[in-house]
């Protein structure tokens, strides 16, 4: 997808929601894994159908699917052939590896899977995220500054002329691709550090997890990290797709849905 479509999206659709598809086995309903050979296909099916008309992007964190085995693989590829073709898709796998082994990453989520983008780690550096950069069309989302506490322990650590590491490696990826195919994943947990990455990418989309369970703020986030071109697509996972575990979870899922593109729009102007 190129970056004018997803703007052009988020503008028609008054949205920058994106759902994490983080569809977990032990939180399935129970008549839905009692009447369904699959599950998870069923789950993520009415989860698409009642809330694809009020997000521009869902995101498949690819953990849930294959601790599943062959049957989270079939619910992956079954899942994301419902997904409307103007809706942006994120292969949440957070990869990242020597060259050679990278490129069959690419290959799995941009060829066998036709994701419209991939979440890398940049630890092992420029070489380990080239491959993913072979595609047209296609986005690598590099982790820029985590929502997790653990991001203390690295990125957070303070360099010998003053910066952080995660400025650092952000600043340093910006040489990997363009405005047009990377974005960087920044956590809602961190709002005070989003005004220094604006200051480093000042014109690249942010995928920003941590709201809700994580106890983000989405004022902060919204406030620091929009742009002119929007430029953030806010995640939410747990807060919609498991808001009701009954049988009435897809409309829920749809009501927290429409609930955050409403405070989204609080704070910005489409
Ligand atoms: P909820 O907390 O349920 O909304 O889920 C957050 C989702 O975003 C999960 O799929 C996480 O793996 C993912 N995530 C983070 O929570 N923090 C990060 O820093 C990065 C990600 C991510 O790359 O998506």
């Amino acid at each position: 997808m190129k970056k004018h479509d997803l703007v052009k999206s988020i503008k028609a659709k008054e949205s920058m929601l994106c759902i994490g598809l983080d569809t977990d086995i032990k939180r399935v309903p129970a008549f839905i894994k009692n009447n369904y050979d699959n599950p998870i296909l069923e789950f993520n099916k009415r989860i698409i159908e009642s809330t694809k008309n009020h997000c521009v992007a869902y995101k498949f964190n690819i953990a849930f699917y294959e601790s599943m085995g062959s049957s989270g693989w079939q619910a992956l590829d079954e899942s994301l052939n419902l997904i409307p073709q103007e809706i942006f898709t994120i292969a949440d796998a957070k990869r990242g590896d020597i060259g050679n082994t990278s490129m069959l990453y690419a290959r799995t989520f941009f060829e066998t899977f036709d994701f419209d983008s991939i979440t890398v780690s940049p630890y092992m550096g420029s070489d380990s995220l080239e491959p993913f950069y072979g595609y047209e069309d296609k986005w690598v989302i590099i982790l820029g500054l985590t929502s997790n506490k653990g991001s203390f322990d690295f990125q957070m650590q303070e360099l010998s002329d003053g910066r952080k590491v995660y400025q650092k490696v952000i600043e340093r990826c910006l040489d990997f691709g363009t405005s047009n195919n990377t974005m960087f994943v920044v956590g809602a947990t961190k709002p005070e550090y989003i005004q220094s990455i604006r200051e480093i990418a000042s014109d690249h989309f942010f995928l920003m997890p941590g709201i809700g369970k994580q106890g983000g703020s989405l004022e902060l986030s919204l406030q620091y990290g929009a742009i002119d071109d929007y430029g953030l697509l806010i995640n939410s996972s747990r807060g919609i797709i498991y808001a009701s575990e009954g049988e009435d979870f897809n409309e829920i899922a749809h009501s927290e849905a429409m609930k955050l593109n409403r405070s989204i729009a609080e704070h910005i102007t489409y």
